[in-house]
């Protein structure tokens, strides 16, 4: 397997944790996005998004999406499961998940800041604003969520699944942009535990050989 992916990249973040918590270590192929390694011919026919991360899998497909990557790998390696296997729970876990990589993260997504910055003209203190208005709303969702469920030392039970792989680069993100988070206790706990997990700790971004300051 190749994986395509860049240190800081919450939705390649995502994957890291998921291959650690599957046993599998696919080939790192580094895409240096804050220079825009991205757009390069070479990467958009990878992917024609010209987004991290990209999985090229041993038959020789190419997977995107870190979401349609994490079910993927569930799917052909199901154990530990990333899901429930009750379906509503299932449900409820996808739509934790949704809340943060399909209505959090494009907000805060690099190309989005760019443009804020460079064709909008917004000074730094409005993109500040903007990151700070739709990271707080988005976890403040997480953690009402998480509050109508029994508390567990994961999000959805005992042991860490596709909630707490989205929730941890988020959580990431916001002290990154210096998003205060926190009074969100249910939040910054699960994090806290998934921080004792191998998969976890070794998917942060400090620890990939591409990292940078
Ligand atoms: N929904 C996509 C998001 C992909 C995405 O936005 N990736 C970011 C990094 S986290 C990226 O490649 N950004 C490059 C850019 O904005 O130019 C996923 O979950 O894979």
């Amino acid at each position: 397997m190749k994986y395509w992916g860049y240190f800081r990249s919450s939705s390649s973040y995502r994957c890291r944790i998921a291959f650690g918590l599957k046993g599998v270590t696919p080939e790192f192929i580094p895409v240096h996005l804050k220079s825009g390694a991205q757009k390069s011919a070479e990467f958009a026919a990878i992917n024609p998004q010209k987004l991290l991360p990209a999985l090229e899998t041993d038959a020789g497909d190419t997977l995107i999406q870190s979401l349609a990557i994490l079910e993927w790998l569930d799917e052909t390696i199901p154990e530990p499961a990333l899901l429930p296997a009750d379906p509503a729970l299932r449900a409820q876990v996808r739509g934790f998940a949704q809340v943060i990589a399909c209505e959090i993260h494009p907000l805060q997504n690099l190309r989005v800041l760019q443009y804020l910055r460079a064709e909008l003209k917004l000074p730094e203190e409005a993109v500040n604003a903007w990151l700070k208005r739709w990271l707080t709303d988005g976890l403040e969702a997480c953690e009402g969520l998480l509050a109508k469920r029994p508390e567990t030392r994961f999000a959805f039970g005992d042991e860490p699944g596709l909630a707490d792989i989205c929730l941890v680069p988020q959580v990431f993100s916001a002290q990154r942009f210096g998003v205060d988070i926190s009074h969100l206790s249910r939040i910054n706990a699960i994090y806290e535990q998934c921080q004792l997990i191998e998969a976890f700790a070794n998917a942060h971004p400090r620890k990939q050989p591409d990292w940078e300051e």
